[in-house]
């Protein structure tokens, strides 16, 4: 699509009232779809909980992805992750609670959130290509030690659509965040899981709850449907 005619919203359906997203400005943001949550053996398992529940989040989180590349828009992905010493791991935090392992010690893909190990890896159908921008942080949320906050102020970014896992820990602790930050945030609800079904459904209640106190929700059917003129003048303009 010509520059100069791309709009400037796009209206998307969504709770608890209509997004209207900003071509260019908004960036994708995919919280920790890592190996350590979503696959058998990691760092999710090591707290006993059922990891199956996350694998439905990555196909709808691969679709945005695929239209966020073909539009060329602002891709994050992050991943929670320490350094190797543990020196950015909290004692506070790798002591709670009597998991089968703690971050930092080894297991089936390597060390426990440990950057560099293979369960630190994003999962393959999610793997970030040159140029897409990758925050390792060593909290819950994305803005905390890290750079995320001045990357997309590089970027103009002003609005976060977000997938990831999971909804109620990194997901919505980073949308409210981004919130307090001025960012106008929405979480496409099929592009998020949770071990706990319920919380995922109650975090997105909380979230649009309130006019919209954290953000907003959209099915990805109709961020999809939002995009569907971007995406054919872009296929239109490559042939
Ligand atoms: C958790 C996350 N659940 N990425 N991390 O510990 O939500």
């Amino acid at each position: 699509m010509n520059p100069s005619t791309t709009p400037a919203s796009i209206p998307v359906a969504a709770r608890p009232f209509e997004f209207r997203l900003e071509p260019r400005r908004t960036a994708l943001v995919i919280i920790d779809m890592q190996r350590d949550f979503i696959e058998p053996g990691g760092f999710g398992a090591s707290l006993g909980n059922d990891v199956s529940h996350l694998a439905a989040a990555v196909g709808p989180t691969r679709t945005l992805l695929d239209a966020w590349r073909a539009l060329a828009w602002p891709i994050v992905h992050t991943r929670e992750s320490h350094a190797p010493d543990l020196s950015d791991c909290p004692p506070a935090k790798r002591h709670r609670g009597s998991p089968k392992l703690r971050i930092g010690d080894a297991g089936p893909m390597g060390r426990l959130l440990v950057r560099g190990e293979p369960g630190c890896d994003i999962v393959p159908a999610l793997a970030p290509q040159p140029g897409e921008i990758v925050i390792d942080k060593p909290g819950k949320g994305a803005f905390h030690a890290t750079p995320l906050g001045a990357e997309l102020e590089r970027l103009g970014v002003r609005q976060l659509v977000f997938a990831g896992v999971t909804t109620e820990v990194c997901v919505q602790t980073t949308m409210r965040e981004a919130n307090d930050r001025g960012f106008e945030c929405l979480l496409v609800e099929e592009a998020t899981a949770s071990y706990f079904p319920a919380f995922k459904a109650a975090t997105i209640e909380m979230i649009v709850a309130q006019g919209g106190i954290v953000g907003w929700a959209a099915p990805l059917a109709s961020l999809m449907t939002a995009l569907q003129p971007q995406l054919a003048a872009r296929t239109a303009s490559a042939a």
